[in-house]
């Protein structure tokens, strides 16, 4: 099929879900609440009062979900493990009833034929963990890496693939700073802190994960590629701060074992003043990985935007103003999110460029659209823009390798139609539909189009 881009033997497609997104049955068997259980249930955090209470179901009905991933052909699923479904209040106890089910999806998974890729935090974290000031303070950290010893214990020998974090700029700063995601801080210092303590808590996790011998283990980064909205002073000066805020506070520490060069000015006596740096921090934050997972949507266009610097909760995510709008010649998501594959691969050549040798293997391990879908009379779902948006970002990325970075695999996001957070059930990111009356699964034109892709690699 001339359509669909090359790869090289080997390389590995797959598709991501994330814990509080698909499962549900939050009350069952021995789950603590999550920060995402409290922050939910708060009126008015999230669009139309949705909560992930139900979900997808998937708690039970993995194995419909899996029979899907097998038909699908995929090589990798990759999943993430509730943290509170395995120690309720994030340490202490563990419940084997939690253990067991991700024990079971293991099982099913490699039955069916498929690698799992397992993500330890994808945003859910004990509410417990956040009453003692959750990743503000150090013992968080500390607690994740007790965690990650007793997943890699119980699953290590099954898992080829582990991803301690999942975008841990949503964490800190949508989580501390600008409140729009659990728990819903509006702080400046406290989103630096968690900004902090995350990556102290990805390397605990990654001796946890070396001493139990697991084949694989790395982090998932959301970077952006920042573009200027003019070639003003201002603006290029605002697209420093940006690449400070989305990208170089992990890739710094993480790639290159040192805080970025630009945080003073970036972010001034939030930064120059604070105490929760320790000695060592920065060995333990830059051990060897197997491979940097890198979630990749959109651009963003940058504009200096001086009203939003006086306010330090949002001085630390994002003191400039996001001009999505400033692409008006290119399609955009039901995300609102500009449609530029070509920035799909200027990041990760930009990254190549910026790291050499010292970026390891690169795993895309999100990517993907959320579109107006519709279920049409006869029960199809004909979501071409999706489709167009997958075909064209594989090709963005093809480029990428051709151009010298490398890149070992692709994870579409989304497995299903699932709670997008604040933005509850509206928006839908699944190759497969999910009718949140019945719960019934129905594949998508897009899911067929993947499908026919790895048949056509594999071919
Ligand atoms: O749904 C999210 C996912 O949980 C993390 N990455 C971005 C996706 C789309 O917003």
């Amino acid at each position: 099929m001339s359509d669909f881009p090359v790869f090289p033997p080997g390389f590995v497609f797959g598709a991501a879900t994330a814990s509080y997104q698909i499962e549900g049955a939050v009350r069952e068997d021995g789950r603590g609440p999550s920060i995402w259980d409290t922050y939910s249930h708060t009126p008015g955090r999230t669009d139309g009062g949705d909560t992930g209470d139900v979900a997808c179901d998937h708690y039970h009905r993995y194995p419909e979900d899996v029979a899907l991933l097998r038909d699908l052909g995929v090589d990798s699923y990759r999943f993430s493990i509730a943290w509170s479904r395995i120690q309720a209040e994030g340490s202490g106890a563990v419940n084997p009833k939690g253990l067991d089910f991700y024990s079971r999806l293991v099982d099913s998974l490699l039955e069916a034929g498929i690698e799992p890729a397992a993500t330890l935090y994808h945003w859910d974290l004990p509410q417990a963990l956040e009453d003692r000031g959750g990743w503000r303070v150090r013992e968080t950290a500390e607690r994740f890496g007790e965690y990650t010893a007793i997943m890699a214990e119980h699953l290590g020998d099954r898992v080829p693939r582990w991803i301690t974090l999942n975008e841990p700029w949503c964490s800190a700063f949508l989580g501390y700073s600008v409140g729009r995601h659990a728990p819903g801080a509006q702080e400046g210092r406290g989103a630096l802190a968690a900004a902090h303590h995350l990556l102290v808590g990805h390397g605990h996790a990654m001796d946890a994960l070396r001493a139990a011998g697991v084949r694989e283990a790395g982090i998932t980064l959301n970077l952006d590629r920042n573009v200027p909205a003019t070639e003003s002073d201002a603006d290029l000066a605002a697209v420093v701060r940006a690449d400070t805020q989305h990208n170089l506070v992990w890739t710094e520490p993480l790639l290159a074992g040192r805080y970025p060069a630009t945080e003073e000015e970036t972010w001034g006596e939030l930064i120059t003043g604070q105490d929760f740096r320790r000695e060592g921090d920065l060995k333990l934050i830059s051990q060897p990985m197997d491979f940097l997972g890198i979630n990749y949507y959109r651009p963003i266009v940058i504009a200096a935007a001086p009203h939003r610097e006086a306010d330090p909760a949002l001085r630390v995510a994002t003191d400039n103003r996001y001009a999505e709008g400033n692409y008006p010649d290119v399609r955009k998501t039901a995300m609102n999110w500009p449609v530029v594959p070509e920035s799909f691969t200027d990041l990760l050549t930009v990254l190549k460029q910026t790291y050499g040798d010292a970026l390891p293997p690169v795993h895309i391990t999100e990517n993907g659209s959320a579109e107006y879908d519709s279920m049409d009379a006869d029960g199809s779902v004909h979501d071409a823009d999706r489709v167009e948006y997958l075909r064209t970002h594989l090709a963005a990325l093809r480029a990428a390798m051709d151009a010298g970075v490398d890149v070992r695999g692709y994870y579409v996001w989304s497995l299903l139609d699932n709670f997008e957070w604040a933005l509850g059930y509206a928006k839908r990111f699944g190759i497969i539909r999910v009718d949140y009356d019945t719960l019934e699964r129905t594949p998508k034109d897009s899911y067929r189009w993947y499908q026919q892709l790895i048949a056509a690699h594999r071919a």
